[in-house]
């Protein structure tokens, strides 16, 4: 049986296959090399982030399951009944059913990039929980958003951005998406948000070199869609994946390496690589708690609860408008 999902296409807010293979092109013919890590989600992409998030060395996902778990019942109280659930990079939308199980909104919207996984874990999430009136939007959540119109009015919107992915932007590019996020939430609205915190390099780079090498497929993908969607005749094979702590930076980088003197040809373009030349694919920025709300408050944000896991990797907020 098909199940209801409203589904609300930000079609303008997506990079059609030109703005990617400009974007692609932006990056390779710069110095140093960089990619931009929202090509990373397409289908392929996404599943082998949900895998990411299933190794034993990923702590990120664990810790913050461990914290909307055990403090469901304070997260439900604060965020209140009635509420319209926005969830950011929905992916396969697993932890949000814990808080959908404590909190008991009344509408849920899955924004994610990625139109066919977007599309099967809310139909899912809508089987589930048929209580529930489910709606899906694709789109950018880097972009500007907007709250469809079927939503305006509706409960007060609470934002859910788990993950740390905010993490994944340079810091002066979180501040300004936590100023569009609080210009979309109305009086009464909030956001909880999950980060990574600082800690030992041995703990951080592990996370990002797991032993199956789940984590450097998903670097590697990256070429394989610029040879599959591009035409690119970049081989990935070609390309090794390198994850390490940059301490100055409180961030982790991922680069692939090239493994010899090459050139690769995309757009028409010649790109000349050197041996062991990288191309920069992402940071993942880790936030002490004050870092963060110093940035969260510089955004408007007001502080209204912080927890940890017990072994205090992780922390999630609640901030209100
Ligand atoms: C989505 N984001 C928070 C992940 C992270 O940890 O920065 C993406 C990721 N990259 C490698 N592993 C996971």
């Amino acid at each position: 049986m098909e199940t209801a999902v409203c589904f609300h296409d930000q079609q303008d807010t997506i990079d059609p296959c030109n703005t990617f293979l400009e974007d692609a092109i932006a990056g390779l013919t710069d110095s140093p090399k960089w990619a931009s890590p929202k090509y990373f989600y397409d289908h392929h992409g996404s599943e082998l982030f949900d895998r990411i998030c299933r190794q034993p060395e990923y702590y990120l996902t664990r810790a913050e399951e461990e914290i909307l778990t055990d403090h469901a019942e304070d997260i439900a109280r604060i965020i209140g009944p009635g509420a319209t659930l926005v969830e950011l990079g929905s992916g396969a939308s697993r932890k949000v059913r814990t808080l959908l199980e404590a909190t008991r909104p009344d509408h849920y919207l899955g924004v994610d990039i990625s139109r066919a996984f977007l599309l099967e874990s809310t139909r899912r999430l809508a089987a589930d929980y048929p209580w529930l009136d489910v709606h899906a939007s694709c789109a950018d959540y880097s972009t500007p958003l907007r709250l469809p119109e079927a939503l305006k009015g509706a409960g007060h919107p609470v934002a859910f951005f788990p993950g740390s992915s905010i993490g994944n932007f340079e810091p002066a590019e979180a501040l300004q998406f936590l100023i569009n996020l609080r210009s979309m939430l109305t009086e009464g609205g909030g956001l909880l948000i999950g980060i990574d915190r600082m800690k030992s390099p041995d703990i951080l780079e592990a996370a990002y070199n797991d032993a199956a090498g789940v984590t450097a497929a998903f670097n590697r993908n990256l070429l394989t869609r610029y040879a599959n969607e591009l035409g690119s005749d970049i081989d990935p094979e070609r390309f090794t994946h390198h994850a390490f702590l940059n301490q100055a930076h409180s961030r982790i980088e991922m680069h692939l390496v090239s493994q010899l003197n090459q050139v690769v040809m995309i757009g028409g373009r010649r790109i000349p690589f050197r041996e062991g030349e990288s191309i920069h694919t992402e940071n993942s920025w880790k936030y002490s708690d004050e870092g963060f709300l110093s940035m969260a408050e510089q955004a408007g944000f007001e502080s209204r609860a912080l927890w940890h896991d017990q072994n205090r990797l992780f922390s999630v907020h609640y901030l209100v408008r």
